[in-house]
């Protein structure tokens, strides 16, 4: 049987490179996003190679989610695979300036949209079996703190700890969990965060050959076709220009 990979935020980024990578390996796809016509070009595309389902879905929306998860058609009920990869950060300004809306919004998709997606799958992961797979898309902002990451890297250690936890609960099942935590990778996540500032996108990629979607892609395929008695618990990612950058010292205490 054709396996199924469920891939939400699949409208750009490491979304959309994992739905080439899964069509060109000739698994059967749904797609998740909230802009329509990206996802319906994608689809189309894709369709050409393999099955293909769009869901033009807000992962934030649970009401919605339930009805588009309860509604998938039969040939693509059985779920092998979760890429849980919608996800943004917004802002890196000082946590004293920041929009507590632009707060929400990370919890809410970063956080919540995870948790929904999760549990509303996790039936038909767990009827899957063996071989099945949950991919979470964590960040090193989840490992490390840096200035200006506050709630981004909050709800990424969420996901960290939502993963672990996760696993202990699937034991028995041969449902998978990876938090998958790279680094600078280029995308549209940084035009995201800066509010569309396309020279502050480009400064942050200039010289650092960052990691590309397509990098990300690749290491998603691997985790999830790894032998099925294998669990990557967590797995970091960055380019080899990235490194640490060491403690902050105030030095007008004395
Ligand atoms: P992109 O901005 O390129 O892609 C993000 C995707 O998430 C888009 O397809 C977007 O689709 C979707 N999305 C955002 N909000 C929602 C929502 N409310 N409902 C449904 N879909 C949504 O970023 P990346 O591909 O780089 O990021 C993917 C994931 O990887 C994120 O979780 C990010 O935090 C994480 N990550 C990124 C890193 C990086 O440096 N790029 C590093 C580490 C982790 P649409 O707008 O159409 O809804
Ligand atoms: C994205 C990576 O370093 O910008 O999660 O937080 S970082």
């Amino acid at each position: 049987m054709t396996s199924t990979v469920f891939i939400t935020g699949a409208t750009s980024g490491f979304g959309e490179a994992c739905a080439r990578k899964f069509a060109d390996a000739g698994w059967s796809l749904v797609l998740t996003g909230r802009r329509e016509e990206r996802l319906n070009a994608l689809c189309a595309e894709l369709s050409k190679k393999t099955k293909v389902h769009g869901l033009v879905v807000d992962v934030r929306d649970r009401a919605a989610m339930e009805s588009a998860i309860a509604g998938l058609p039969t040939e693509f009920a059985s779920i092998r695979g979760l890429i849980n990869n919608a996800g943004l950060a917004l802002g890196v300004d000082p946590a004293p300036k920041c929009d507590l809306d632009d707060w929400d919004t990370m919890v809410d998709t970063n956080v919540k949209g995870l948790m929904y997606t999760t549990r509303l799958l996790l039936p038909r992961l767990i009827a899957h079996g063996r071989g099945a797979s949950i991919i979470n898309l964590g960040s090193i902002a989840g490992n490390y703190p840096y200035p200006g990451s506050h709630v981004y890297g909050a709800t990424k250690a969420f996901v960290k700890q939502f993963s672990l936890n996760l696993r202990c609960d699937l034991i028995g099942t041969g449902v998978r969990v990876t938090n998958l935590e790279p680094g600078l990778c280029e995308s549209e996540f940084s035009l995201v965060r800066f509010a569309g500032d396309k020279e502050r996108y480009d400064a942050t990629y200039a010289g650092a050959e960052a990691i590309q979607p397509q990098d990300i892609a690749d290491t998603i395929f691997w985790l999830m076709t790894t032998p099925a008695h294998v669990n990557v618990n967590s797995l970091e990612l960055m380019p080899v220009s990235q490194t640490w950058a060491g403690f902050a010292i105030d030095r007008t205490r004395g």
